[in-house]
């Protein structure tokens, strides 16, 4: 079976965002086929994009997937699984940017660069509607640009050179730390295996 390592964003500013992202982050280990490699630091973030809304937390993890029968497949598959985890949690729609009770972004699929557009009328290989509209770009598009991202990223895989970065989450994370200042992201967790508890 071919396996690939992929990194997901965790992001919350609705309601307990701290025990969502715990409990987030051990349903995702649970998924199908899926290990955990690793766990970030959790991070008190400045909202971006809208900014008029509350801090956020934000963690990454390092998960090792499976990645049969091709890249596309196993991408849209893990996107699927994360969606439904955002369901599960309560997430409501409120607009793009907005506030969230949790957002899990796919952000790095191993070396592989996908765009995928699944029609609104899909259907799965049993016949079943698939997801409407579900569309998917790897490596996420913004997250190059994002402290609340890159900090976590660095944790995990700083040497990591995403495909069309051309440049290191470490590099990216220290231009971004200048362009967003010191106090957009702040470290508050360390993993302990189970939960984050408060940094020395
Ligand atoms: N989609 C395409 N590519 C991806 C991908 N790589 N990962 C599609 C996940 N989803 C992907 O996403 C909308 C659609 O994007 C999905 O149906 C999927 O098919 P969504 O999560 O439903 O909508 P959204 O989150 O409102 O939009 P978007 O563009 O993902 O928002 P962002 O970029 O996630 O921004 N500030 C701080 N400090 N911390 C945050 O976590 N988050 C946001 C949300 C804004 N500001 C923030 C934070
Ligand atoms: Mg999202």
């Amino acid at each position: 079976m071919h396996r690939v390592n992929a990194y997901v964003g965790l992001g919350a500013n609705v309601g307990d965002a701290r025990a969502t992202l715990t409990a987030a982050e051990h349903v995702l280990a649970a998924l199908p086929g899926v290990r955990l490699r690793g766990v970030s630091d959790l991070y008190a973030t400045r909202p971006v994009g809208v900014t008029d809304q509350p801090g956020f937390l934000n963690a990454v993890v390092a998960l090792s997937v499976p990645a049969d029968p091709d890249a596309e497949t196993a991408a849209l598959a893990l996107l699927i699984g994360l969606k439904e985890i955002e369901r599960a949690f309560g997430r409501q729609r409120r607009g793009r940017w907005g506030p969230r009770e949790l957002d899990l972004d796919l952000l790095v699929f191993g070396r592989h660069r996908l765009h995928v557009e699944r029609p609104p009328d899909a259907r799965s290989a049993d016949g079943s509607k698939g997801p409407a509209g579900l569309w998917l770009t790897v490596p996420h598009p913004e997250a190059h640009q994002r402290l609340f991202v890159l900090a976590p990223l660095s944790d995990l895989a700083r040497w990591l050179s995403p495909p069309g970065w051309g440049e290191t989450v470490d590099t990216a994370r220290a231009r971004q730390e200048v362009i967003e200042g010191p106090d957009a992201v702040r470290p508050i967790g360390r993993w302990d295996g189970s939960e984050w508890t408060a940094s020395a």
